[in-house]
């Protein structure tokens, strides 16, 4: 993995103060879609923070983050050089959170497919089922996609199943981003050895949380296909998926056979 090569520009110490909750966005080429969703998130979660962490787009996307966070003490940025996937903008993202004292921190897509109307039901799931993830769920009871393409839908549905019958993990929606860490599972998943760089992070997330015992619930979420701008879903993102979730499925059957695996 590598390091953050930047700050977040207006990394004062203690940038939680009183909120508990920080929301990140990963942005890649999200000009049309960051003040929307920032602004329709405050409306419905007005006491949570937020940080964009943009990989440099060339739209234009971290200017406006910069605009957006002069405007609202709530808001902050994560400024990266360059484009290294969503894995390691949320990687950089979770180091600036915990470092602020967040208690709790929400991964979230900027392109409204993630309706921050169902954030206090994810963030309620942590309180009243004593969770320590919450994962916004579209393939369990309740949960829905709506103007889902039924190729993304067959790759999502298909990547699950994959992933369940691999890893043997029994999470219906493994590789949603539509999530809510306590700040004490994500210091306990050893983020520092994270190689995923791309959505299979989801995957390597949820994976780790399993094993290392934390209690993990799925809330149905709907998710709704973006109306603006494009996926930034690529044939690499699926490859790489595939192969270490192969991986992972082969280490930790034979970490059982010899014993080493951790379940
Ligand atoms: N910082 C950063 N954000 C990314 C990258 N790839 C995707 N994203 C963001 O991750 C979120 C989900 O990406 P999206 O293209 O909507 O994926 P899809 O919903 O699976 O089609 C969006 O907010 C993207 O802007 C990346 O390489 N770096
Ligand atoms: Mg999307």
């Amino acid at each position: 993995m590598t390091a953050p090569t930047s700050q977040a520009d207006d990394a004062a110490p203690d940038a939680a103060g009183a909120a508990r909750v920080l929301v990140i966005i990963p942005t890649y080429n999200e000009s049309e879609n960051l003040e929307r969703i920032v602004t329709r998130l405050h409306t419905h979660n007005p006491d949570v923070h937020v940080l964009v962490a943009d990989d440099n787009s060339p739209d234009g996307t971290g200017e406006i983050a910069d605009k957006l966070a002069a405007a609202d003490a709530r808001v902050h940025v994560l400024h990266r050089k360059g484009k290294e996937g969503l894995g390691a903008a949320y990687l950089a993202g979770f180091r600036w959170g915990l470092d602020q004292g967040y208690a709790v921190i929400v991964e979230m897509d900027a392109d409204g497919s993630h309706r921050p109307e169902d954030l206090p039901r994810l963030l309620a799931a942590l309180d009243e089922q004593n969770a320590d993830l919450v994962l916004g769920s579209r393939w369990v009871r309740g949960g829905s996609v709506v103007n889902w393409p039924k190729s993304r839908e067959v790759l999502s549905r298909g990547g699950n199943l994959y992933v369940r019958l691999a890893i043997g993990m029994k999470l219906r929606d493994a590789t949603g981003g539509f999530r809510a860490f306590r700040r004490a599972t994500l210091e306990g998943l050893g983020l520092g050895d994270v190689e995923s760089a791309g959505y299979c992070f989801q995957v390597d997330m949820a994976r780790r949380a399993v094993r290392q015992g934390f209690k993990v619930v799925e809330v149905p979420i709907t998710f709704v296909e973006r109306e603006f701008g494009t996926s930034k879903m690529s044939g690499s993102i699926v490859y790489e998926a595939l192969w270490r979730s192969t991986v992972w499925g082969f280490q930790d059957r034979v970490g059982k056979l010899t014993g080493r695996g951790k379940g």
